[in-house]
Parts: structure tokens; C-alpha cells; sequence
């Protein structure tokens, strides 16, 4: 039987986010961690065959047509497995001064006043998140950005979102690195953000 998720390939080698995100901590995260998610949640959607037939994203934004008994799992391992697709999608090997292209940085000052203020509020949001979790640059349905974090795998898509950019907070995400440094992860990571790809998916949204 074909299961209907598996494990994507990453769109560059473990070692290429190096040094911001060492080859290890990419190795474990993409092969073991995300591959338990998928697994989990291939095991969820056999109790009910019928959700083989929605794409994860309409799941996502339709949690409560899943039975109530494979619920949580579904959603915890469905957001496990989207979330972690978009993340190593909107990473890319290292540029020097890693900014948006103008069109997209136009949005982000629009929205936040600036660059630097846009990425402070996500510094903030993600330093001050209680335990696991990810933050979330989205577009709302009204097409105004907003960040915010979101504990364990809730995605954004659950509440009429849609996810333009993601940052892992999971200590399986930096921990080997940095331990309880957070935020020299977080400040680390604006290296490796892939900003043709955020500018992507909010032109896709918004057209
Ligand atoms: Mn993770």
C-alpha cells in the first residue's frame, strides 16, 4: 500500500546551512524528526481512508471533519509534516546582508515601518514563546501581514492564515548548537531565511 505523504528532499545538502545551522542538527531534524511525523500521521489517516482524498493543506484548514478520535493526532503530526516542508523551503544557503527583494521588503515596511522593526517583533515574539512551537510571518484574509507564534504544530492555515514564513522553536531545532541560547539561534537564522521564496508565496496569495 502507498502511503500518501512522504519525506520531501531538501532543496540544498545537510551541511549548506552551516554555520548558522550545523550539518548535524539538519541531518536529525529532516531524517528522524520529520520523518516521525509523517510516519504518525500516515498511521492517523488509515483510520479513516476518506482523508486520503484532501490535500493536508484542506485537513489543516478543516480540522473538525476529522473524527474526534484521530483528531490530535492529525493535527499534531499534520502540522508537523507541512510545517517542517515549509520550513526547509523558505531556507536557503547563506547570502551576505540577507534582505528581501523591493517588491516584498516594500510590503514588509508597509506593514511593520520597517525591516529592522519587522524582525524585531518576530525576535520578540519567537524569544518570549513558552516552550515548543514555531513563529509564523502570515498573510490574513484581509492580505495584511501579521507574526505571531503558535505552540506545538498548530499552523496557521487552522485559523484562516496563510503561512508565508516560519521559524522552528522546538529545541530539536538548535539545541545541539546553541542549548538554551534561543536567540542567538534566531538572530543566526535570519542568514539562511530564503526570501525569493517568502516574496513567492505572498504573491500567489495576494494576486
Ligand atoms: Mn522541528
Amino acid at each position: 500500500m502507498k502511503y500518501p505523504y512522504s519525506l520531501p528532499t531538501l532543496p540544498y545538502g545537510y551541511g549548506d546551512l552551516e554555520p548558522y545551522i550545523d550539518r548535524m542538527t539538519m541531518e536529525i531534524h529532516h531524517s528522524k524528526h520529520h520523518q516521525s511525523y509523517i510516519d504518525n500521521l500516515n498511521a492517523a489517516l488509515e483510520k479513516d481512508k476518506n482523508l486520503f482524498d484532501l490535500s493536508l493543506e484542506d485537513i489543516l484548514k478543516n480540522l473538525n471533519l476529522v473524527p474526534e478520535e484521530i483528531r490530535s493526532q492529525v493535527k499534531n503530526n499534520g502540522g508537523g509534516h507541512y510545517n517542517h516542508s515549509l520550513f526547509w523551503e523558505v531556507m536557503a544557503p547563506a547570502k551576505t546582508n540577507n534582505k528581501p527583494e523591493n517588491d516584498f521588503l516594500s510590503i514588509l515596511e508597509k506593514n511593520f515601518g520597517s525591516f529592522e522593526q519587522f524582525q524585531q517583533i518576530f525576535n520578540n515574539a519567537s524569544k518570549t514563546h513558552f516552550a515548543s512551537g514555531w513563529c509564523w510571518l502570515v498573510v490574513d484574509q484581509e492580505k495584511k501581514l501579521k507574526v505571531y507564534s503558535l505552540p506545538n504544530h498548530d499552523n496557521p492555515l487552522s485559523i484562516g492564515d496563510f503561512p508565508l514564513l516560519t521559524n522552528d522553536l522546538w529545541e530539536h531545532a538548535y539545541y545541539l548548537k546553541y542549548q538554551n541560547r534561543r536567540i542567538d539561534y534566531i538572530q543566526a537564522w535570519w542568514n539562511v531565511v530564503n526570501w525569493h521564496k517568502v516574496a513567492e508565496r505572498y504573491f500567489m496569495m495576494v494576486s
